[in-house]
């Protein structure tokens, strides 16, 4: 962990507490999945990047539709950079790997980690109902753990709110929501599956942790965001401004496709990004997601024991499983990496790094609800951290590469 920080409490005594009361999943629960073995692969030397397959899905995602697409990959204190297109189609300014952009759901890994530190302050237990923090607010089946791993069967309220792309962005592009509002949208609708049964991808999730942490803390999250994690970390390019419609310094625009084809793209840069708040309003740069996820998986945000609850994994499908605010994905080499994927209008951002974070990637294309340009981007982590064709890592595992995975909700609601 990093020490020296006021407010974070991380004391030893907090660390042996929270490992004596390491949970045990219920009996309901899913039963989390080991990761591929992979031995051989992990063990070897890992291949170097591969530069000009990272450029070339970058490209990729151009010609499907991206007005620009960037990338950065932090290797043991080397930077890869490269960049292709716009940040912005009226003045025509090419885009940086430098620049700062809407990180959607992987804010819901900051969320997850400011929890993750309550737990190691003895201040939140993982297996007690939320409703023990939050008295009458939800199901009192559903525990904290069930919603960091997307179990609690919570209503995702976006599902209908997004059900028409540029309409429904409209909507809410600058309004300002409370927890409560957010919340009372999915109380709405019953749950989608019985508590701790199954993973259930929903944003109702981490609203509700948005919650908990100011009912524990007393204090929004931007001020726990940026106190445990943004000035430890440095990250200058890091901010949760919520209401805010701004993105301060320099930053790629981001552009929303319609639903229907052939519709102008819709510059979709500027909103409140309430409908997210602490699921999903971050806003950063590719080189602050690699540190912060280098930093994560270093294990210097959380206890050995929390990082160890992070990675308790819940199937999502062959080749992904959802930790806590984590999300694991096996490459095509054999090897796991770790971090979260997210979409918010106008940007779709892969943010994932090894085991030990040594290696981390962050991959952006500065448009959304194009569901070519998403699958494009798995290719980044692939170039990243699996090297060139012919190369160690690169072992009959290969021949046998998934399908890749088309990501997105509504309409077409795929949420793995
Ligand atoms: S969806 C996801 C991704 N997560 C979830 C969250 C995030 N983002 C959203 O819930 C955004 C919804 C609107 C997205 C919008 C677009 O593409 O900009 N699409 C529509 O409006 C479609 N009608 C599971 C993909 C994640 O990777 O975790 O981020």
């Amino acid at each position: 962990m990093i020490s020296g920080k006021a407010g974070r409490g991380t004391a030893l005594g907090a660390v042996l507490l929270s490992l004596l009361t390491v949970p045990v999943h219920s009996a309901t629960a899913a039963p989390a999945s080991p990761e591929p073995s992979a031995a051989g692969s992990r063990a070897a030397a890992p291949a170097a990047p591969d530069l000009e397959a990272l450029r070339t899905a970058l490209k990729a995602a151009l010609a499907n539709g991206a007005p620009g697409a960037m990338a950065r990959i932090d290797d043991n204190g080397t930077a890869h950079k490269v960049a292709e297109g716009v940040a912005d189609r009226a003045t025509g300014r090419a885009i940086s790997a430098s620049d700062r952009f809407r990180v959607g759901s992987v804010s819901k890994t900051f969320t997850a980690v400011v929890l993750l530190q309550l737990v190691d302050e003895g201040k939140l237990n993982l297996d007690a109902p939320v409703n023990s923090y939050l008295p009458d607010l939800i199901d009192q089946r559903i525990t904290v753990r069930h919603l960091l791993s997307h179990r609690s069967g919570l209503y995702d309220y976006t599902n209908d709110m997004f059900a028409r792309t540029v309409p429904g962005f409209e909507a809410v592009r600058n309004r300002v929501f409370s927890y409560r509002e957010l919340l009372d949208l999915s109380l709405a609708k019953p749950l989608t599956v019985t508590p701790g049964t199954s993973y259930a991808y929903s944003n109702t999730n981490f609203v509700v942790a948005g919650t908990l942490i100011e009912k524990i803390t007393g204090r929004g999250v931007a001020t726990e965001y940026r106190e445990r994690i943004i000035d430890p970390l440095d990250l200058d390019d890091t901010s949760y401004v919520h209401p805010s419609t701004a993105i301060s310094g320099r930053h790629t625009k981001g552009y929303l496709t319609p639903d229907e084809a052939g519709a102008p793209l819709v510059d979709s840069s500027y909103q409140t990004a309430s409908w997210a708040q602490s699921a999903g309003a971050v806003i950063s740069s590719t080189r602050d997601l690699n540190t912060f996820l280098s930093a994560l998986m270093g294990g210097r945000l959380t206890s050995a024991a929390q990082l160890t609850q992070m990675q308790q994994w819940t199937p999502v499908n062959s080749t992904q499983g959802y930790g806590l605010g984590l999300r694991r994905r096996d490459l095509s080499c054999g090897v796991s990496v770790y971090g979260h994927t997210g979409t918010v209008q106008g940007y779709y951002t892969f943010a994932f790094a090894a085991k030990g974070g040594g290696r981390a990637v962050t991959s952006v294309a500065n448009t959304s609800n194009n569901g070519t340009v998403l699958n494009v981007l798995p290719r980044t982590l692939e170039a990243t951290f699996c090297g060139a064709p012919g190369s160690g890592a690169r072992t009959a595992a290969r021949a046998a590469a998934p399908t890749e995975r088309f990501e997105d909700i509504a309409p077409s609601i795929r949420r793995d």
